[in-house]
């Protein structure tokens, strides 16, 4: 592939437990593969590598974790995976990700750890690639406990899903640099969809794509 070429759009999905990530994200690569451009859908944690594999473990409650220890192993998921997601990019492919270093700091942030806050919990991501665009998916706690209850993994609770909210806003409040769309998650799929679509398409009629892609600071 000639270096004149695009490179691909590196785009987050961001959002509580049931807020629909991962139904959005994979309506979105469907879409883009359809329609003739390469998309691929990484998800994180990506349970099946030996970091991913610690991490499911804590996740079910088969095995506990030190706070900052499986903080940084959920990074350690994230780095791993950088060199074949930026090759990827560079190929043309629009890498499509549910969940990154958004939920990494706010999750653990949310503990109700004193030592462990969303300062701490960010220096990890500094210098990972940063994402063209962030689309986070808004629901409230309420409605996801109404969309069929959480699930029986650690973290899915109603009280830690409020929090996690809180802290998302509060986050992106500190990191204005970030290309973010806030979408309302409370509607229909397909309306969800039609929003997301939409955004991406306006976002790449737009885009200069830096190679490689900056880093999170
Ligand atoms: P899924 O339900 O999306 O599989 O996530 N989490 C996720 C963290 O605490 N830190 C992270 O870095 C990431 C990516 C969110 C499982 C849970 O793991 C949390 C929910
Ligand atoms: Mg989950």
């Amino acid at each position: 592939m000639s270096s004149a070429s695009p490179r691909g759009a590196l785009v987050v999905v961001e959002g509580l437990d049931r807020s629909g990530k991962s139904s959005q994200c994979q309506i979105l690569v469907d879409h883009l593969n359809q329609s003739g451009s390469k998309a691929q859908y990484v998800k994180f944690p990506d349970r099946s590598t030996p970091t991913g594999k610690m991490i499911n473990s804590y996740l079910t409650g088969s095995a506990q974790q030190d706070d900052h220890s499986i903080h940084l192993l959920f990074s350690a998921n994230r780095w791993e995976a950088i060199q074949s997601i930026l090759q990827m990019l560079e190929f043309g492919m629009n890498i499509i990700i549910d969940r990154y270093s958004f939920s990494g700091a706010v999750y653990s942030a949310a503990k109700d750890n004193p030592n462990l806050g969303l300062d701490w919990a960010w220096a990890c991501e500094v210098g990972l690639p940063k994402p063209d665009l962030v689309l986070f998916l808004d629901l409230s706690s309420e409605e996801a406990a109404r969309r069929g209850g959480y699930g029986e993994e650690r973290y899915e609770t109603q009280q830690m899903q409020s929090r996690v909210r809180a802290l998302f806003q509060d986050l992106f409040k500190r990191l204005p640099n970030v290309n973010l769309k806030q979408i309302n998650a409370g509607c229909s799929i397909d309306d969800v969809a039609t929003e997301i679509r939409t955004t991406f398409g306006r976002f790449v009629e737009q885009a200069k794509l830096e190679r490689p892609p900056e880093k999170l600071q």
